[in-house]
């Protein structure tokens, strides 16, 4: 309970330090891993007050952190890295599982249900300026809603 309240409270705080950057971060998690695995996703909900685009994501908790897109080919989903992900200004932009996702590619250790993983969102304005938003991001454990397998 007491992690509970921990995450949401973090939660509220990024919100609040992302209001002067005009760029909204809402319900973000990891998925949390078991022993021995090494990548897992990252999701939130991405929201810009001015066109934006988010060009790269950093964690201490791995190695390589990539932005992925999902989509169904021939019956078969698929992932594949993007380079970046346009936030249209005014748009709710989801990464969630099944979609756009940030991936965390060989994990130092293992990710346990209510870790904070530190994130770093770097977004580049239309005038090429660049901002980075920090990000304390709770883990959520493998079967919550929407998990997915990689
Ligand atoms: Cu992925």
């Amino acid at each position: 309970m007491k992690q509970l309240i921990l995450a949401s409270l973090l939660a509220l705080s990024a919100t609040a330090v992302l209001a002067q950057v005009q760029i909204g971060v809402k319900d973000p998690w990891v998925r949390a891993t078991v022993q021995q695995q090494k990548t897992t996703g990252a999701f939130m909900q991405l929201s810009a007050r001015q066109d934006a685009r988010l060009v790269e994501v950093r964690s201490p908790a791995a190695a390589t952190v990539e932005i992925h897109e999902m989509s169904m080919a021939n019956n078969v989903m698929k992932m594949r890295s993007v380079a970046g992900l346009d936030l249209p200004a005014g748009q709710t932009i989801g990464l969630k599982p099944g979609g756009y996702h940030i991936m965390l590619i060989n994990l130092k250790q293992q990710i346990k249900d209510g870790d904070l993983v530190p994130l770093t969102l770097v977004v580049e304005g239309k005038d090429k300026k660049r901002q980075t938003i920090e990000l304390q991001v709770p883990a959520r454990p493998l079967n919550s809603a929407g998990a997915m397998k990689h």
